[in-house]
């Protein structure tokens, strides 16, 4: 059964890989499975069919016969899970890679979120200039956390993993590129990431929408 997700029918990233149905592309190459895209709107996203997958009314979802997900870290884990390659064999590596997930949705993630709220909604405040160097420091504090565990290895947890999925997502985001290059490792890291065919496969795929809806 062929898997369908959704997508922004235009996305605001302009076709640079920043909406959250890439992770989900990219674990899908990563595996082979083939996959078919829903693209919605911002109107269609907020209506009740695109609600009944998705809560919040957002892209990505996930939809395999029954089964109706969003969520993309759950998509990716829930990929891993039917399929090999994206998730060890060891129990305990198993474990290990899902716990990188968490650290990329949850303890990693946060402070980027911060910077960028205060980008979208503060640049217009007296504060603003005086707060983000404050936010940007503690980003600095968890990359040069992650920095300092990541070392000279390929991937968090020896072997290419879902978590990888995620943390390469999550530092791929405009927001922290300039702090990126502080941490040569991490750079490195998410290049390497970005190399993978299966990256490569699923950044063409959601840059070919992009290019038909500004063409056609
Ligand atoms: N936690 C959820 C997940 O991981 O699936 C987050 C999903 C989410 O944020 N979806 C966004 C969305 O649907 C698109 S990806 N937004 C519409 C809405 O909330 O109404 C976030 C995103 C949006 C735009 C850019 N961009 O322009 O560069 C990048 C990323």
């Amino acid at each position: 059964m062929t898997p369908i997700i959704t997508a922004f029918r235009q996305s605001p990233d302009r076709g640079r890989g920043l909406a959250r149905d890439m992770q989900v592309r990219w674990a899908l190459e990563e595996v082979g499975q083939p996959y078919d895209v829903r693209l919605v709107s911002f109107r269609e996203m907020k209506e009740p069919a695109h609600r009944a997958l998705h809560p919040f009314g957002q892209i990505p979802t996930y939809e395999e016969g029954d089964l109706a997900l969003f969520e993309s870290g759950a998509i990716v884990l829930h990929i891993a899970e039917r399929h090999g390659g994206l998730l060890p064999d060891d129990a305990n590596a198993r474990a290990r890679a899902i716990t990188w997930m968490f650290a990329a949705v949850d303890t990693v993630k946060a402070p980027i979120v911060d910077r960028e709220a205060a980008m979208l909604t503060e640049r217009d405040k007296p504060w603003y200039a005086q707060r983000l160097p404050m936010l940007d420091d503690r980003i600095r504090v968890r990359l040069s956390e992650l920095s300092s565990r990541l070392g000279d290895a390929d991937w968090l947890d020896d072997e290419f993993s879902v978590g990888d999925i995620m943390m390469v997502g999550l530092l791929r985001r405009p927001a922290i590129s300039s702090i990126l290059e502080e941490y040569p490792n991490l750079s490195a890291y998410v290049t390497r990431g970005e190399a993978r065919p299966a990256f490569k496969r699923a950044f063409d795929a959601q840059l070919a929408v992009f290019i038909a809806a500004s063409t056609g």
